[in-house]
């Protein structure tokens, strides 16, 4: 990595998995222009989504967060390119399905299902700092 490569650390959330939208979200990475730099399968733990989810423990949705994060497996990826923390938030879209533009992944592939919690198939890291911390998190030894 030259110290002018970004990286960020993205999640394709268990909603995303469960539904086959793993091989379309990493399609969209990479059309954009992005390398993957690492990917896993897996489930995550109590233990990597506290310290993954820090910064909402004690907000409302913050427990029935965890549970759907923790209810199956997830892809985890690390992507790499100048750039890459903001482009891919704007691949994603906007945070709840319902507001996110047609075009993004968020706009295009989901919706209000009903449930306690968005279920908005990717999570993006959303600034250098959080990548670093995020990345120690699901890859350590990256
Ligand atoms: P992530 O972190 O998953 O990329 O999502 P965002 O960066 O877009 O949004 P976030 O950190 O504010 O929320 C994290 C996670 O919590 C769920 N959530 C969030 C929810 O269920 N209800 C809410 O009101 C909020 C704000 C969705 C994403």
């Amino acid at each position: 990595m030259t110290s002018q490569t970004e990286r960020s650390l993205v999640l394709v959330k268990p909603d995303g998995f469960r539904r086959g939208l793993t091989g379309e979200v990493l399609r969209r990475i990479e059309a954009k222009g992005y390398t993957l730099a690492a990917l896993a399968v897996l489930t995550p733990t109590r233990e990597q989504l506290a310290a993954h989810y820090a910064e909402h423990e004690g907000k409302p949705f913050y427990e029935p967060l965890v549970e759907f994060m923790s209810s199956g497996p997830i892809a985890a990826v690390v992507i790499e390119g100048q750039g890459c923390i903001p482009g891919f938030r704007s691949l994603a879209g906007a945070t709840n399905p319902t507001d996110a533009a047609p075009g993004t992944i968020r706009g295009d592939l989901s919706r209000d299902w009903g449930t306690a919690v968005q279920q908005n198939i990717v999570h993006g890291s959303d600034s250098p700092e959080s990548a670093t911390r995020e990345i120690g998190i699901w890859f350590p030894n990256l």
